[in-house]
């Protein structure tokens, strides 16, 4: 089985996390940001996670992928009814509203990136957001608002989201969090470290593993 993915993508980062839970092998191909070409002659667009699952399945969907790689139901995908699918995005939405915009000057320097891949995602992406160095001098802004959401996001911690144990949706929200790792000293509340880290520790996930391979 194969991963292609982007290690600053939050939706990669969700297929890495189920991957580890589930302790499925998979070689992991870190796909240079301006590669079009690959993932179009995968998938038919350039969009990334995509996986190959060894049998002649390829699918781009974090979420697709991850129910079809959980046979025994560990992570509750039967959990993401509409009407909670709705609410998590929603969710993520806020999150990444404010997460994307102080990460990406940082992401860029993740290992599928090189000064070529660099310009065409800065391009893109400030098309959208405007210039990365206005994104950080308006950091305390974007900082403000993520602050509302994680102290909303705490009071549903029982240690896990809305549950004692670990599911999809704690998946879903510690990989769209996880850049703020990276975002220079910044800190989650211990709350919020505490459960990023058990889901750290449960997904075997490590960030850094595709860094100077
Ligand atoms: N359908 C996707 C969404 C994945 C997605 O939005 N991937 C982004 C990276 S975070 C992407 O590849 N966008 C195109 C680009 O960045 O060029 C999923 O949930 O797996």
């Amino acid at each position: 089985m194969k991963l292609y993915h982007y290690v600053h993508c939050p939706f990669c980062v969700r297929v890495r996390m189920a991957l580890g839970l589930l302790n499925l092998k998979y070689e992991s191909i870190v796909l240079p940001y301006d590669d079009e070409s690959t993932p179009v002659q995968l998938m038919g667009v350039k969009m990334l996670p995509i996986f190959d699952f060894g049998d002649s399945r390829v699918s781009n969907e974090s979420l697709d992928i991850i129910k079809i790689l959980d046979t025994d139901n560990l992570l509750r995908c039967d959990l993401l009814t509409e009407e909670k699918l709705e609410e998590l995005n929603s969710l993520l939405s806020e999150i990444g509203s404010n997460v994307h915009s102080l990460c990406m000057p940082y992401w860029m320097w993740t290992p599928e990136f090189n000064d070529q891949s660099r310009k065409y995602f800065q391009d893109k992406k400030e098309s959208k957001r405007g210039p990365f160095s206005k994104l950080i001098q308006n950091k305390e802004t974007f900082l403000n608002g993520l602050s509302t959401t994680l102290s909303s996001l705490e009071k549903e911690l029982l240690p896990f989201y809305q549950s004692e144990k670990i599911t999809i949706l704690d998946i879903m929200i510690a990989s769209h969090l996880w850049g703020m790792y990276i975002f220079p000293e910044f800190q989650f509340s211990q709350k919020l470290d505490t459960y990023l880290q058990e889901v750290r520790r449960l997904t075997k996930f490590n960030y850094h593993e595709d860094f100077w391979r």
